[in-house]
């Protein structure tokens, strides 16, 4: 039997969420990850050092009994976040990125920042400590069409930023276009995380035979070019770029609406649409240091030692999972899986 070892994988961009829901998910990443850098656009989100704590109790709370896994935090970028606050999530020493969503990009961040240039104390402060700033890099103006607000977003505030703060750490997260490769391909102390989603499909997918709401994610999927260049950027070898699921977990009844909610539920099967991703393009001998290694090289934490098997076989992707409300539908539901961890 075909079998693929790697070291335990973290995941480096991940939505829990809270409550029932929290309890719901967290076992699915438990399974796969060792650590996850936990997204902090709540409702309210989590602003402050305490609210980082608090939330970071409630996951620790939530793990299945005999397993382990440490929840990485981050805290909501706001217009009036100051840089006291700065200062004692670093000290914190569990905070270990801030989140920048401009105001309306996605689900929760109507608290966002309104514009970049107003946090500027709070950058200087970041770089000061060396606290990496995570950017969800789409501008949010309703003039630009929803295809181009990444490379909007590059060329208008990221260049800018990163000119002003050239030792700022940054991640550009769940990036879907060659324009943000190439971008993070020529800067320095910047990093990038890949979604499942945005490796394995193009924007056609939305579309298939009809209108296919759990394929909507933000940023939205792009072109075949696009895809083509992340997947090269991902199974490359090169150490800016890295894994985050972006697992956004959204009740089917919130996704199957008039209105439905952005975000595509992977912590089920994650590690295994990577794997065919990867083996797509014949570099499944790429995965494990885009799994496990290059995470935690960028935020300078100890790679895992504990090791995973992945197995050749085929199955079937549930429907459904079991969630809040109407429960939880995975990313490709329904359909087959050619790798499975065991
Ligand atoms: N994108 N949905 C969500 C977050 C992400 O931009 C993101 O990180 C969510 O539901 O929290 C989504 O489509
Ligand atoms: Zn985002
Ligand atoms: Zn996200």
């Amino acid at each position: 039997m075909e079998q693929l070892t790697l070291t335990r994988p973290d995941d480096w961009h991940l939505h829990l969420r809270d409550g029932e829901a929290l309890k719901a998910v967290l076992p699915h990443t438990v399974r796969q990850f060792a650590r996850g850098i936990i997204m902090p656009n709540l409702k309210p989100p989590v602003r402050s050092l305490p609210d980082a704590a608090a939330y970071r109790d409630r996951i620790l709370a939530a793990i299945p009994p005999g397993q382990t896994f440490e929840p990485l935090m981050t805290l909501y970028l706001t217009d009036n976040t100051r840089p006291e606050e700065i200062l004692k999530a670093k000290d914190s020493g569990f905070v270990k990125a801030v989140k920048y969503y401009p105001s309306g990009a996605t689900t929760n961040s109507e608290f966002g920042v309104t514009d970049i240039r107003k946090c500027d104390r709070i950058f200087e402060t970041m770089q000061q400590v060396d606290l990496p700033l995570l950017l969800h890099g789409e501008v949010t103006d309703p003039d630009v069409d929803i295809f181009d607000r990444e490379k909007v977003f590059i060329d208008r505030h990221l260049i800018p930023l990163k000119q002003r703060f050239p030792q700022l750490r940054v991640v550009l997260e769940h990036i879907t276009t060659s324009d943000a490769v190439e971008y993070v391909l020529n800067a320095d102390n910047i990093g990038a995380t890949l979604t499942p989603q945005h490796l394995l499909f193009n924007r056609n997918r939305i579309f298939q035979g009809g209108i296919n709401p759990h394929f909507y994610c933000l940023p939205i999927l792009k072109r075949e070019t696009h895809r083509q260049a992340l997947l090269k950027a991902a199974t490359s070898g090169n150490p800016k770029f890295f894994l985050g699921t972006d697992s956004a977990p959204h009740t089917r009844t919130s996704k199957e609406s008039a209105c439905g909610c952005a975000g595509c539920f992977s912590a089920l099967h994650a590690l295994e649409l990577y794997a065919e991703a990867f083996e797509s393009v014949n570099a499944l001998d790429k995965l494990e240091a885009f799994a496990s290694f290059y995470g935690p090289d960028f935020y300078q934490l100890p790679r895992n030692t504990e090791q995973i098997t992945l197995t050749k076989t085929t199955w079937r992707i549930p429907d459904r999972v079991p969630f809040t409300e109407s429960g939880l539908v995975p990313l490709r539901a329904g359909q087959e899986m050619t790798w499975k961890m065991a």
